[in-house]
């Protein structure tokens, strides 16, 4: 059986990261076994961040390069049959929300006081003294860093919603009053757009972003749908 190596639950989802809940949403979408495990803990991460998953003793880490090997190894009934065009505007999508949306996400979440005060509660509450102290600090300082180094967290709060928001508009209009993000039937694609979508729409953390979002009836609506579907 796969295990699936991510963060506990946490913000009333599966998993308050969208990489982790898209990688078992993919799993639940292709009808594969699995069972999770639950860690905070990087250092066994091969790369340094979950989500991975042990096969058989066959390690695999990052959900994109998990999700090419689980559709190599068991194959890939939700992508059969895209058109090339269908494929490249799923890929378009993923890299717009795990390589920008994600950040802004990242942000409001880790950088801003009043979101930091809930995260820290929602992923670390759980711990007690002396961690409780140092596990926040450092996590916090290490992501402060990465949004740094990234060059969003270069930006300023303002020009962050803004760039956020323009990303929700689009993968709204590119939604449309389709069921599922490629047409009338759910694809690959639907694990990381529901993923990163509803850690927007679905959890309880009143960033800008997520007012944004909600404004949207057919992105709530769409993470209402695929919940019902693969998470009911
Ligand atoms: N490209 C990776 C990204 C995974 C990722 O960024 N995971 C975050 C949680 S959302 C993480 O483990 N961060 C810990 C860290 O960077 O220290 C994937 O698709 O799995």
């Amino acid at each position: 059986m796969i295990k699936l190596f991510q963060f506990p639950p946490a913000l009333d989802l599966p998993n308050a990261s969208p990489f982790c809940l898209k990688l078992e949403t993919y799993l639940r979408m292709a009808g594969l076994p699995y069972e999770n495990v639950y860690t905070l803990d990087l250092r066994k991460a091969p790369k340094g961040k979950l989500p991975y998953i042990d096969d058989g003793g066959r390690v695999i880490a990052d959900s994109g390069l998990v999700i090419d090997y689980l559709k190599q190894t068991y194959g890939d009934a939700l992508d059969l049959g895209m058109t090339p065009q269908q494929a490249a505007a799923g890929l378009l999508l993923r890299r717009v929300l795990e390589e920008h949306l994600y950040w802004c996400v990242v942000y409001f979440r880790w950088a801003v006081d009043a979101g930091w005060q809930l995260t820290r509660e929602a992923f670390f509450g759980g711990l007690g003294p002396p961690l409780a102290w140092i596990v926040p600090r450092v996590a916090r300082h290490t992501i402060m860093r990465q949004l740094n180094m990234q060059g969003l967290g270069r930006h300023s709060e303002d020009e962050i919603v803004d760039l956020g928001a323009a990303d929700l508009d689009a993968v709204a209009a590119m939604l449309g009053q389709s069921p599922y993000m490629l047409g009338d039937q759910p694809r690959s694609v639907d694990a990381c757009a529901y993923a990163f979508l509803a850690n927007l729409v679905m959890v309880p953390l009143e960033i800008p972003l997520k007012r944004h979002a909600r404004r949207h009836e057919n992105l709530v609506a769409y993470c209402e749908r695929m919940r019902a579907r693969y998470w009911a």
